[in-house]
């Protein structure tokens, strides 16, 4: 498909469906106008940010240096007491460091929550801790090692991790690193590289396989895959009003793209890497067989106005900006833009000939942040990370 075609299904479609975004120029009428206010705080290069199950009053923020620090959305300020602190076990900077933060399902009940991070040799390791007698402080001393992943590079770590809602914890694995996957990670059902994990906390030492993952018990092939062939899902996302997944591969030279799976779906996927960038054969130029592969839902191509690196997001279920509700909200570390992309594009712009059709997304914002992370609060509002230290959050520019 090229851009031009999918600018007309947007316009199109946009119209259909009475919503347009800021600085969408060449659509016009009544924009979403949003604002992204600061946090009263500064930050040291946050890289995640998520919320813990049942508390509305606060907000989690990963530092990649090894500090998750706790902000009380209610007062405005940010915690003194770090949640958890952890930096003389991180190799940190460029890809590596603390990268995510997932909480238990039943954290209020259990008080347990695992953090994914690079160690000093640099491997990947997802470690379990709980809080102490404070909720809003973690004890060190409760430290659980479930899952060492080595590291063949410094690049392409992956790192975020959080629960679906079948209640197993997801982890996204880069394909180890370097340029172009040259251990053919991604597309190895061997490896842990390269693929999007699905494991059972709550039941095997140090973690369960649950039995319905795609590739249990097949002789060759780690039974905590869910899905295979991707690069560096820097982020993935579950919407919350109906499972769907969300994973934002971050591309070679080219492209990158956004993946969509229904959260009805069983599993195994091949999302294409290293046969395929986005939905183009990989290297660009080549001819590559792409039977089996499932395509991206939209992709845009590595440019200095677009971007070199995408930072997925959240379908954004919020009330403070109403027209934004169902978008999918994302944003590219290289250019600082965000956009919004449609999530019912068989409804409203199928006649492309979906799911083969690329879905439509428009600008929301134009920034100068160096975007590392989405991230949501118990109610669904939406927050932004700037790597240089602040953390925004979306708001309407005015009431409607
Ligand atoms: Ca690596
Ligand atoms: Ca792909």
């Amino acid at each position: 498909m090229t851009r031009w075609s999918r600018c007309r299904t947007w316009a199109a479609g946009a119209l259909a469906a009475g919503l347009t975004l800021v600085m969408a120029g060449p659509i016009g009428a009544a924009p979403v106008d949003i604002r992204l206010e600061p946090l009263n705080a500064r930050f040291e290069q946050p890289v995640h940010i998520t919320y813990a199950p049942g508390d509305p009053n606060h907000l989690w923020i990963v530092e990649q240096p090894g500090t998750v620090r706790v902000y009380d959305l209610e007062s405005d300020l940010l915690l003194p007491t770090p949640f958890l602190s952890i930096p003389e076990q991180l190799a940190a900077g460029g890809e590596r460091g603390l990268l995510s933060l997932a909480f238990h399902p039943d954290f209020q009940d259990n008080g347990r929550f695992f953090v994914n991070y690079t160690d000093r040799a640099g491997n990947t390791q997802v470690v379990e801790y709980r809080v102490g007698s404070d909720p809003l402080v973690a004890d060190p001393a409760t430290a659980r090692r479930l899952l060492t992943i080595e590291q063949p590079a410094p690049n392409h770590n992956g790192g975020m991790m959080a629960f679906g809602p079948d209640g197993y914890l997801y982890i996204g694995t880069g394909d180890g690193g370097r340029a172009g996957d040259p251990w053919n990670n991604a597309q190895n059902l061997g490896t842990l590289l390269g693929k999007l994990l699905r494991i059972d906390v709550d039941r095997g030492v140090p973690y369960g396989i649950p039995p319905d993952n795609p590739f249990a018990g097949r002789p060759g092939a780690r039974g905590e895959i869910w899905a295979y062939g991707l690069r560096n899902p820097w982020k993935f996302s579950f919407d919350r009003a109906t499972g769907d997944l969300y994973i934002a591969d971050v591309g070679q030279n080219l492209w990158e793209e956004i993946n969509f799976e229904p959260a009805a779906h069983s599993g195994g996927r091949n999302y294409g890497w290293n046969r395929m960038e986005g939905a183009h054969c990989y290297p660009g130029g080549s001819r590559c067989d792409t039977r089996g592969l499932v395509m991206p839902v939209a992709e845009y191509r590595h440019r200095p106005d677009m971007g070199c690196s995408i930072t997925g997001g959240y379908v954004y279920r919020g009330r403070a900006i109403p027209k934004l509700y169902g978008y999918y909200v994302f944003s590219d570390y290289c250019s600082g833009r965000i956009w919004a992309m449609s999530t019912a594009p068989a409804a409203a712009y199928g006649q492309g000939g979906a799911p083969g059709g690329m879905w439509p997304y428009e600008d929301l914002a134009r920034t100068s942040f160096r975007i590392t992370a989405f991230g949501e609060d118990l109610a669904g509002e939406l927050y932004v990370a700037d790597h240089s230290g602040r953390v925004f959050r979306l708001l309407p520019t005015a009431q409607r």
